[in-house]
């Protein structure tokens, strides 16, 4: 029998030249650069979740979400595919604080820290960056190796599914 996947949020604040970050201070990522995001609970929807995930990880909330991506993560010798969506605000409410999961902080879009990031952030940033949707499946063996990916460019007018 087939395992669910595992559903998570990714939440990215765009404003123009500068994208909001946060240092991953515990758990899976811990050491790496990201947007704000987590699991999916039990009866929450992926836009619940993806609005509270920001709040609890960055103390900002986002009412206009716009769901962009949903990319697969498939782990050498792991049965549980790790379902990401993600999600684009521009306008955000509160000012970004340190929370015990996360340390934000301000980018210039030209000084991206990819080197301490997942290493599949460099692929679909450009993407994400631009306003595109899109479909990804990334194969990883360990944390930092990709085996294989997939990245698909979608209408605007797509909607984004879930498994
Ligand atoms: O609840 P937890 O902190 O474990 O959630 C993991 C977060 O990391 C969630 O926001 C989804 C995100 N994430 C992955 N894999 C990758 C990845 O390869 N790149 C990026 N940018 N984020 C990822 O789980």
């Amino acid at each position: 029998m087939s395992v669910p996947n595992k559903l998570l949020t990714l939440v990215m604040i765009h404003q123009n030249t500068r994208l909001l970050l946060g240092m991953k201070k515990r758990g899976f990522g811990v050491g790496r650069w990201n947007g704000f995001g987590g699991k999916v609970q039990q009866g929450e929807s992926i836009l619940d979740a993806a609005k509270r995930e920001l709040l609890e990880e960055s103390c900002v909330s986002a009412p206009d979400l716009k769901h962009i991506a949903r990319i697969d993560f498939e782990f050498v010798g792991e049965p549980q595919i790790l379902e990401v969506h993600v999600f684009k605000a521009s306008e955000f409410q509160g000012e970004p604080t340190e929370t015990e999961e996360m340390k934000p902080q301000w980018f210039d879009v030209d000084s991206i820290p990819f080197h301490t990031m997942w290493p599949d952030d460099i692929l679909w940033f450009p993407l994400m960056l631009k306003g595109s949707k899109f479909k990804g499946y990334f194969l990883f063996e360990g944390m930092d190796k990709i085996l294989d990916y997939t990245i698909d460019e979608l209408d605007q007018k797509a909607e984004i599914q879930s498994s």
